[in-house]
């Protein structure tokens, strides 16, 4: 088996709880937190494989917004200006699920290179990242912006391979989203799916090559895999 020389991680869901921004729903519809961010976060996912196929990219944060708005319409809430642009830059200050900073820790001292790979714009990658003081550990945030289409697209799962300038068997892709497990599973990166939720795999035609419950158990992954 290669050894594993990177670390590409997806960034909403795998490091960054999308369920925080319920807080901030919660406060502005009482009562209705929950269930409009599960609907806008699934809403946001589905124009990024709408626009793609489309072929109609429009920016990460657009389409956020243009999520939030549908869920607003379908829920029967009345979203003002205002809240409108509370509720998008709280996708700003997501929080790392609660492993995830001293695992980025521990795996930066294998000396294993971590990157972001998301379908989130520069800017949103870099907001989350600096916002929750993580930006350390990184040594690349990658966007799908560079490429103007979304995963589970290949020429995403590509922006990797090339800035790192490794072989996509050298990277360890990781993903808390079936979805985008199993598109980088397709493309070629050993996968390695987050089920923090008891969540099921998608039916795609792909499995991941290792599963955990949180990104703390991947030091022990990768000295396991890479036999050191
Ligand atoms: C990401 C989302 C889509 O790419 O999970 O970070």
């Amino acid at each position: 088996m290669t050894a594993i020389k990177a670390i590409a991680f997806d960034m909403y869901g795998t490091l960054y709880d999308v369920n925080s921004v319920a807080a901030r729903c919660n406060a502005l519809f009482p009562g209705r937190g929950e269930e409009m961010s599960r609907i806008w976060r699934q809403k946001s996912l589905e124009y990024t494989w709408l626009r793609s196929l489309m072929e109609d990219y429009r920016p990460f944060e657009a389409v956020t917004e243009d999520a939030l708005v549908f869920t607003c319409a379908q829920l029967g809430l009345s979203l003002d200006a205002a809240a409108r642009s509370a509720l998008c830059e709280a996708y700003l200050h997501l929080e790392p699920h609660p492993e995830v900073p001293a695992a980025l820790a521990e795996l930066e001292a294998t000396g294993t290179t971590l990157t972001i790979l998301s379908n989130g714009s520069a800017h949103s990658i870099g907001s989350v990242v600096r916002n929750s003081g993580l930006e350390k550990h990184f040594a690349a945030l990658l966007s799908a912006d560079s490429v103007k289409v979304y995963k589970p697209h290949h020429a995403v799962y590509e922006i990797a391979e090339q800035q790192l300038g490794l072989e996509r068997t050298e990277i360890l892709f990781v993903s808390s989203n079936p979805w985008d497990a199993s598109g980088a599973s397709h493309f070629g990166f050993p996968v390695c799916w987050v089920n923090r939720g008891g969540k099921t795999f998608d039916e795609l035609g792909q499995a991941p090559d290792h599963v955990v419950t949180g990104i703390d158990a991947l030091p022990a992954y990768l000295e396991a895999r890479n036999g050191h």
